[in-house]
């Protein structure tokens, strides 16, 4: 870590000491707690997910970017900050130097957390699921950032897949493209989040954590630039049924077309209409796969540091 990047980074002394001692850590995100999921449940989310990592045997690293400074490990009272989320931006790598420059407070997308955690040494990250090629993005070049990121900083990203608000195919694309492997954990297809399965195969079915865990640290040993993708699908009692969802992901397209919304706004858009068009169902079966993917993570963590 270079000084300069020291001086704007602040990390927790817990986790700066399990960085020098080579602990399993996990990153966590905060844009899934301030522009993913409504105040006050996610304050409960942002502890528990936190408890499952340790519970596993790692140290959980939320990051966030909070009055112009980076962060990786967050108190109860910065927690509540993302959770409350007044005044808190998204920041995308794009926006990262203008909120230290200008102290802003601002909650980080896969890619950020992925740019963050990689400063800091940490290898792996728990979340729900990644951004991507959004459905359309052929007329709009609506791609996530988080792609890219994923294409050139080590980091090992495990998700539910992603939401089929985005194009999975051309997402999966994309990452072939981008040299970005995609990993099943015990799955032969890419998890569309609520769901299991998304029709689309993935080349990859690994059997165990450990397996994962080898292949990353096989990749880095080998000087290959980026991270990879770890899709783990989400805990068959409470899988949503595809086709449903479907409507429901059509519709909430619909209307954001409808209304012009795009840029950045256009995922949180799509999230909050369709937690409400599913009355909160949805939500329940969020918390559970972004739980079950820190277990995964923590496990690959644990792994990783005994190899
Ligand atoms: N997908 C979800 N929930 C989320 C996100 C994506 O199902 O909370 C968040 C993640 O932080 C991801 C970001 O990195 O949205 C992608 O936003 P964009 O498409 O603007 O890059
Ligand atoms: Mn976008």
């Amino acid at each position: 870590m270079t000084t300069n990047m020291q001086k704007n980074l602040s990390i927790t002394p817990e986790i700066l000491d399990a960085i020098h001692a080579g602990k399993p850590i996990v990153a966590l995100e905060s844009t899934i707690l301030s522009h993913g999921m409504p105040y006050p449940q996610n304050v409960e989310f942002a502890h528990k997910v936190e408890e499952i990592v340790r519970g596993e045997g790692a140290i959980p690293a939320t990051t966030a970017i909070i009055g112009g400074k980076l962060k990786i490990g967050l108190n109860a009272e910065e927690l509540e900050i993302m959770c409350k989320a007044e005044n808190v931006g998204k920041v995308s790598r794009r926006d990262v130097a203008t909120y230290l420059a200008t102290g802003m407070t601002g909650a980080t997308t896969v890619a950020t957390t992925m740019m963050i955690a990689s400063m800091a040494g940490i290898r792996f990250f728990a979340t729900g699921g990644i951004g991507g090629v959004h459905r359309g993005a052929e007329k709009t070049m609506d791609i996530s950032a988080d792609l890219q990121e994923l294409a050139n900083t080590p980091v090992c990203v495990v998700c539910a897949g992603a939401k089929s608000l985005l194009d999975l195919g051309l997402t999966l694309e994309y990452l072939e493209t981008m040299g970005v492997p995609v990993l099943g954990l015990r799955t032969d297809e890419l998890p569309a989040f609520y769901c299991r399965t998304s029709g689309f195969k993935l080349d990859y079915n690994c059997e165990s954590e450990e397996t994962v865990a080898k292949i990353m640290k096989t990749k880095w040993e080998l000087g290959l630039k980026g991270g990879a993708v770890v899709g783990n699908p989400i805990p068959e009692e409470y899988a949503l049924d595809y086709d449903e969802m479907e409507k429901v992901i059509t519709k909430a397209i619909d209307m954001a077309n409808e209304q012009g919304i795009h840029g950045k706004a256009l995922t949180p858009f799509l999230l909050s209409h369709i937690k409400d068009m599913t009355d909160g169902v949805s939500f329940a079966s969020n918390l559970q796969l972004a739980y079950n993917n820190a277990v995964a993570a923590s496990r690959i963590a644990v792994a990783y540091s005994k190899l």
